[in-house]
């Protein structure tokens, strides 16, 4: 809904600057004509890509296709009352102004979309009126008209544009808030996505847990083990013996925070490698409650007795 208010202004300020120059087509020099087609061209192929790159994200063919046809109608019947340059000139600007706005409507991230709109809808409003001016520069002011003598007049017009961003402003977020429409992620946010889902059910509690696990040949100290889900917990594996040692628990639900034997991934699991009289760390959340084993993972370590149990709740 918001895009459509913001294509509306667009399509109504391309038609009035259109219908100018088609009502006083006798009057505007080829110059001055090629300058109102190539700045309508650009600005109605940037606004019309940038909308629909937004609204068809993740099909850049077709939002690109669409920039493009909007550019070319809008550079086209702009520059059809003048001359075929000025045809030319609108045309090219256009598919060239909808290509570019395609692709930034393509690849802004969500949370600046609404605010590109406006920048994008500050820059036609305001060069619409500039070729406006221009053109009524080139044809000369008719001061009977009220509209004219507004216009003309610096003071209305340092009145009217802020009113109009004001006004466009207000009725944005109230659309806005009304429509309340879900806002379509592209592809690739789909990772940042899925890791915030992870993490959202669960009140994760800022303090965090210290255990030291000592191993040694062949058994771990303590081998029981007790966590609380949500909390996160520094695992410190002491490693007493006169070989290498390492921890691992078995399909045990964590987020990993930290780890420095290397980072794992996600669902990696917990293991931390320590090698004889060092020792290593790991952070991990837990999410799952259950009883978990621990071992291990040294060829023969599991057999002659390092296994342990963790309990979370
Ligand atoms: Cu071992």
């Amino acid at each position: 809904m918001p895009m459509l208010f913001a294509g509306g202004i667009a399509a109504v300020l391309s038609f009035i600057v259109i219908a100018f120059i088609f009502i006083k087509r006798k009057k505007i020099t080829c110059m001055a004509g090629m300058m109102a087609a190539m700045a309508l061209g650009m600005l109605a192929g940037l606004t019309g890509g940038l909308l629909a790159g937004i609204s068809y994200n993740g099909n850049l063919f077709l939002s690109t296709v669409l920039g493009m046809a909007f550019g070319f109608l809008a550079g086209f019947l702009a520059g059809m009352p003048i001359s075929i340059m000025a045809i030319i000139d609108g045309v090219l600007s256009g598919v060239m102004g909808g290509m570019m706005g395609a692709m930034l409507g393509e690849m802004i991230a969500p949370e600046y979309r609404d605010s590109m709109i406006h920048i994008m809808l500050v820059l036609f409003v305001g060069m619409a009126c500039i070729v406006l001016y221009m053109l009524q520069q080139e044809t000369g002011f008719n001061r009977a008209f009220l509209i004219n003598k507004l216009f003309h007049n610096p003071l209305w017009v340092a009145i009217v544009l802020p009113l109009f961003f004001y006004l466009y402003n207000h009725l944005y977020y109230e659309f806005s808030r009304s429509s309340n429409l879900p806002i379509t992620n592209p592809p690739m946010n789909h990772f940042m996505e899925g890791h915030n889902q992870t993490a959202s059910p669960l009140s994760i509690e800022t303090k965090g847990k210290k255990i030291v696990v000592e191993a040694a040949e062949f058994y771990y100290f303590p081998e029981r083990l007790q966590l609380t889900v949500g909390q996160p917990v520094t695992l410190i594996l002491k490693n007493s013996g006169r070989m290498e040692h390492d921890i691992e628990f078995k399909n045990m639900k964590i987020l990993l925070q930290q780890n420095d034997h290397g980072n794992h991934g996600e669902n990696a699991g917990v293991h931390v490698h320590s090698l004889p009289g060092k020792t290593a760390e790991v952070t991990f959340i837990p999410i799952e409650s259950g009883v978990f084993r621990f071992y291990c993972t040294v060829p023969g370590h599991k057999e002659s007795g390092m296994i342990g149990f963790v309990k979370v709740s």
